[in-house]
C-alpha cells in the first residue's frame, strides 16, 4: 500500500522568534503546503494564526486558507481542533463547519507542556457526531494508552465509521514519551485494520518517523513536530522535513500516494 505524508507546516506552540521560517499568515501556509505537495504530501494538517501570530479557530482566517491551499493544490485538507492551549474547546469545534476532508479528534483532557490541553467527554463525544453528520473524517490523536481505549469507545458507540485513522504522538510532555518500545505497545494494541501515523515532536521525530514507515504507518512532517532538521541546525522552512520524509519512504521501497489514493485508502466520503 502506498504512503500517506502529511505535512504539519505550523503547530499550536512555536513562533516565528523559535525559527524564523514558520509559516504563520494564511499565504504562509498556503505557498508551504503547496510546496510540500510537490514535495509528495497528500495530507495538510492546519493550525491557524492570527495577526500577531497567536492559535487562533477564526473561521474567516481557516477559510482564506484553506481557498488559497484549493487555489494552488489538490491537497487534502486536516484541519486542527486542536487549535491551541489558550483556545476554548467550544470555539476549536466550530471549525467543523467548515468542513474539510479531515478534523483532528483528540479524545481526552492532558497535560501539555506546562499547558492544559482540554477535550471534555461531552464535547469530544458531540464533536465526533457532528463530524459523522458532516463528512468530516477524524484524525484521531492519541498521546496514551488511554487514549486509544477513549477513541475504541467512541467507535464502540458508534461515532466513528471505519477505517479508524490515529495518530500515534510521543514526546509530547503529559503524554508517551518517544521511544521506540512506546510505538510498537500502541501499534499492537490498535484495532485490525486501522491506518495509523507516527507524530513524534522534537528531536526523536526522524528515529521515529522511519520506525513508523518500517512497521507500515503513514508519516508526518514539518515545523510543528520539530523545527530542527538535525540537531543545532533549524530546519529552513517545511520543505526540507518533508522531502527527507518521502525520501525514507522511498529508501523503504513504498510508493508515496497522491491526494486521490490517500482519499481511497482512508475511504473518505466522496465530495
Ligand atoms: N501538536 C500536536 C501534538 C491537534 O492538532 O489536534 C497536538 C495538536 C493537536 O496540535
Ligand atoms: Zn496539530
Amino acid at each position: 500500500m502506498s504512503v500517506i505524508i502529511t505535512v504539519a507546516p505550523t503547530g499550536p506552540i512555536a513562533s516565528t522568534a523559535d525559527n524564523p521560517s514558520l509559516p504563520t499568515q494564511p499565504l504562509e501556509i498556503a505557498e508551504a503546503v503547496h510546496a510540500a505537495y510537490l514535495e509528495g504530501a497528500s495530507v495538510a494538517h492546519l493550525h491557524f494564526r492570527d495577526a500577531n501570530e497567536k492559535p487562533t479557530a477564526d473561521l474567516g482566517i481557516a477559510q482564506r486558507t484553506m481557498d488559497l491551499i484549493a487555489e494552488r493544490c489538490p491537497i487534502l485538507i486536516q484541519v486542527s481542533t486542536g487549535v491551541g492551549l489558550a483556545v476554548e474547546f467550544e470555539e476549536r469545534e466550530k471549525l467543523v463547519e467548515l468542513r474539510p476532508r479531515m478534523a483532528t479528534l483528540n479524545p481526552c483532557t492532558m497535560s501539555f507542556g506546562e499547558g492544559e490541553f482540554r477535550n471534555p467527554p461531552i464535547g469530544v463525544r458531540r464533536l465526533a457526531a457532528r463530524m459523522r453528520e458532516l463528512d468530516v473524517k477524524p484524525e484521531l490523536e492519541v498521546y496514551d494508552t488511554g487514549h486509544l481505549d477513549a477513541c475504541i469507545r467512541l467507535w464502540e458507540e458508534g461515532l466513528l465509521a471505519e477505517p479508524l485513522q490515529f495518530s500515534l504522538v510521543l514526546g509530547v510532555r503529559g503524554g508517551m514519551a518517544a521511544t521506540a518500545d512506546n510505538l510498537i505497545t500502541m501499534v499492537k494494541r490498535l484495532p485490525p485494520d486501522a491506518i495509523w501515523q507516527v507524530i513524534a515532536i522534537g528531536k526523536s521525530s526522524l528515529e521515529l518517523t522511519a520506525i513508523g514507515l518500517a512497521l507500515g504507518g503513514n508519516a508526518r512532517a514539518g515545523l510543528e513536530d520539530t523545527l530542527y532538521l538535525r540537531k543545532g541546525e533549524l530546519a529552513q522552512g517545511n520543505t526540507p522535513l518533508v522531502t527527507r520524509a518521502v525520501q525514507l519512504a522511498r529508501d523503504l521501497d513504498l510508493p508515496i500516494a497522491s491526494p486521490e489514493q490517500a482519499e481511497q485508502i482512508l475511504s473518505l466520503p466522496s465530495r
